[in-house]
């Protein structure tokens, strides 16, 4: 007889995907975040951010990678924490962070300036930020550092795909147990091949052996297991991204008949920063940027972060009063 999927893909992760050695200490992390916030009230978003990488050798010289930035996670974060959740960062290591990344381009030691006051001493002197090349430093500052005293953001780091994936398994069963308040938003960029470590070469691979051609595997579907066992409670959401428009909605229905999670946000490469749909198994909404609202600086992440919101809270209320 055939072995319950789940099994399938917890024996996989534990043979074929390291799991990173402090994967234990940082799900009772999450596990106290969720349950301490669950408690006071506050409904918790755990947000994936980010690519992922994959190595080719044990002793990883190389590895593939991709090119999420980051920027829709943390940003999102950010209009998450305005509206009153907690919020776990599950992000890529040097990937955008919510409040920083509008900053991202700007060479620091360009934009401050040494203020000796006379003096020769470089201890004695200060440093200025010029608040011309931070815009609205002040007021970003002062709001992360109530969201950091109110404790309403746990950053965690992944790099490699095997981290990611046990990093999601332990947030799931840590945010389980708030049930229907956790909402899950997967906007990282996850591989969907990998080499595993029982084919991986340990050394690097030589030039010298010619070219090279390497076989991936399919990564195993994480949503399955999260939807159905390891958070059934929670509201998912999955990102699903591609570069042909014609065959984007129906990726996503595919995506939400096959894993039945709540909705999924569809966009393209080369217009996914003014451009979403949030596509449920009854609705389709598209998010557009308008010429005025980039006028006022607004995000798409603002009208996303709105959208879910709104449909989390329907969602609690209709299934678990
Ligand atoms: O990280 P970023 O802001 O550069 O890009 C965001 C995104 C395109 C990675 C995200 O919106 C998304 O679609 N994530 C899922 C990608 C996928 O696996 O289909």
């Amino acid at each position: 007889m055939a072995e319950p999927r789940v099994a399938t893909i917890d024996g996989k992760l534990a043979e074929e995907f390291a799991a990173p050695s402090h994967v234990e200490e940082l799900k009772e992390q999450m596990a106290a975040f969720a349950g301490l916030h669950g408690a006071a009230g506050r409904k918790v978003v755990l947000i994936t951010s980010g690519g992922t990488k994959v190595p080719l050798e044990s002793r990883t010289v190389r590895f593939l990678d991709n090119f999420s930035s980051g920027r829709r996670g943390a940003s999102s974060a950010e209009y998450f924490l305005d509206s009153g959740y907690a919020v776990i960062f599950l992000h890529r290591h040097r990937s955008l962070y919510p409040y920083t990344h509008t900053y991202s381009g700007i060479n620091l030691l360009d934009s401050l300036q040494l203020q000796t006051g006379g003096g020769v001493s470089h201890e004695s002197s200060q440093v200025v930020v010029s608040q011309q090349a931070f815009p609205n430093i002040a007021k970003i500052l002062s709001r992360y550092q109530e969201v950091k005293e109110a404790g309403l953001l746990l950053p965690i780091e992944f790099s490699t795909l095997s981290d990611y994936l046990h990093l999601l398994k332990a947030a799931a069963q840590a945010l389980s147990t708030i049930g229907s308040k956790a909402m899950f938003y997967l906007a990282a960029a996850v591989s969907d091949f990998y080499v595993p470590s029982s084919e991986m070469p340990e050394h690097k691979i030589q030039s010298s052996n010619g070219p090279l051609q390497i076989t991936m595997k399919m990564v195993p579907k994480i949503l399955s297991p999260l939807v159905k066992d390891w958070a059934p409670q929670a509201f998912v959401i999955s990102f699903k991204l591609e570069t042909d428009s014609s065959i984007l909605i129906e990726k996503a229905r595919g995506a939400l008949d096959t894993y039945r999670h709540q909705a999924v946000v569809a966009n393209v490469l080369d217009t996914r920063r003014g451009y979403v749909v949030v596509v449920t198994p009854e609705t389709q909404a598209e998010l557009i940027l308008t010429e005025d609202d980039v006028r006022k600086e607004v995000e798409i992440e603002e009208k996303i972060v709105s959208n879910l919101t709104e449909a989390h809270s329907l969602f609690i209320t209709k299934h678990h009063g």
